[in-house]
C-alpha cells in the first residue's frame, strides 16, 4: 500500500513596514527578479504576484507595498488599497521584519495582520547584518510573546540565506488544495507590467532621495519583433526640474537608467530587449485616478 502525499497550496501575503525585504524575499522565494528593489522605503507601489511549485506544494506570495497609513494623494491611497486587497484574499500571512529590533511600524503592521484573523508567521530577514548570532535567540524568543505566530523564520533574502527551507515551510502551512497554477507559471503580471517595475526600480536606484517618488512609468508600446522585445517607455515626472534630472546632462542619466532596466529584462525575458525612454511633465499624475489605472493600479 502507498501512502498518498496530500498537496498543500494558497496565497501568502508578504506584509511588514516599508523596506524590511519584502520584494527581495519574493524574488529569492520565486528564483526570478520579478520586484522591483532598492534601498529606499516605497519601492513597491502595487501588489505583485509570484508563484513556487514544489512536488507536493504550491505557494502564491503577494507582494504588498510597505503599510503605512496616513498618505495625502492618489497614489498613496491606491498603494494602501493594494495591501488592504492582497491580505484579503490570502490563507496565511507572512509579517516580515528586520533582525534585530521592532520597530513601531513593525507593531503597527503586526495589528493590521492581526485583524485579518489569519494565520501569521512571522519572517525575520537581513540575519546577515547580525554579527553576533547569539542575540538571534533572545530577539525569537521576545518576537514570539507578540502573537502566537504559526512560525517563526530567519532568513537573509538577500544572500538567499535559508530562503529555500522557509518557502518550503510556508508551502507546508498552507491548506490542502489542488494547485491553483500551471507548474510553469512565475507571476500574474504581464511582461508589460514587469517591464514597467524594472524601469521603475533603476528609478528608485540610480535618482536622489526626491525626485524618483515623483516618477511614474507608462509602458507605451510593447511589440515582439522576432525573438527582439521592443518597449517604449514614458517616465511621468511632476515638474521640469524633475524631468531635467532624470535626463541628466548630455541624456546620461535617462542612458544608465535605460541600460540597466534592459539588463534585467534582458535575464527575466530570456531573450534581446530594446528600451526606448521617455520623459514627460505632467504635474498631477499621482494624483490622477486615470493615469494611475492607465499605469496598472488596480
Ligand atoms: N543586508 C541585507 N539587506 C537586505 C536583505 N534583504 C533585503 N535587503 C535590502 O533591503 C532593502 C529593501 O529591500 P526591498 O526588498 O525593496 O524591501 P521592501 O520591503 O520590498 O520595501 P518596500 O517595497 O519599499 O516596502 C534593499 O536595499 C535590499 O537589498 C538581506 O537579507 N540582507
Ligand atoms: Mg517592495
Amino acid at each position: 500500500m502507498t501512502a498518498i502525499t496530500p498537496f498543500h497550496a494558497g496565497y501568502a501575503a508578504l506584509v511588514g513596514r516599508p523596506n524590511v525585504g519584502k520584494s527581495s524575499l519574493l524574488n529569492a522565494f520565486v528564483g526570478a527578479h520579478l520586484g522591483a528593489v532598492s534601498a529606499k522605503p516605497h519601492t513597491t507601489r502595487q501588489r505583485l504576484l509570484g508563484v513556487r511549485t514544489f512536488d507536493h506544494a504550491q505557494i502564491a506570495f503577494v507582494d504588498t507595498p510597505g503599510i503605512q497609513r496616513r498618505r495625502p494623494t492618489a497614489v498613496h491611497k491606491a498603494m494602501d488599497r493594494a495591501v488592504d486587497q492582497a491580505v484579503a484574499s490570502v490563507d496565511l500571512i507572512a509579517l516580515v521584519i528586520e533582525a534585530g529590533s521592532w520597530k513601531a511600524g513593525d507593531s503597527a503592521a503586526l495589528t493590521h495582520a492581526q485583524e485579518t484573523g489569519l494565520p501569521i508567521a512571522l519572517i525575520i530577514n537581513k540575519i546577515d547584518l547580525i554579527k553576533d548570532k547569539q542575540q538571534l535567540l533572545p530577539f525569537i524568543d521576545r518576537s514570539s510573546k507578540r502573537h502566537d505566530f504559526v512560525a517563526i523564520l530567519l532568513v537573509g533574502a538577500r544572500r538567499e540565506l535559508g530562503t529555500e527551507e522557509a518557502c518550503k515551510r510556508l508551502a507546508a502551512l498552507l491548506p490542502e488544495r489542488e494547485a491553483m497554477f500551471d507548474p510553469d507559471t512565475l507571476t500574474d503580471r504581464s511582461e508589460r507590467q514587469l517591464a514597467s517595475e524594472m524601469v521603475r526600480e533603476q528609478l528608485m536606484r540610480q535618482l536622489g532621495e526626491e525626485v524618483p517618488y515623483a516618477c511614474g512609468v507608462e509602458i507605451e508600446a510593447f511589440t515582439h519583433d522576432g525573438p527582439i522585445r521592443r518597449i517604449a517607455a514614458t517616465i511621468w515626472v511632476e515638474r521640469e526640474g524633475q524631468k531635467a534630472i532624470v535626463i541628466g546632462e548630455g541624456g546620461e542619466r535617462l542612458k544608465q537608467i535605460g541600460m540597466a532596466a534592459r539588463q534585467e529584462m534582458e535575464k527575466l525575458f530570456d531573450g534581446q530587449v530594446y528600451v526606448e525612454l521617455w520623459v514627460k511633465v505632467r504635474a498631477d499624475w499621482s494624483d490622477d485616478e486615470r493615469v494611475l489605472k492607465q499605469m496598472g493600479f488596480e
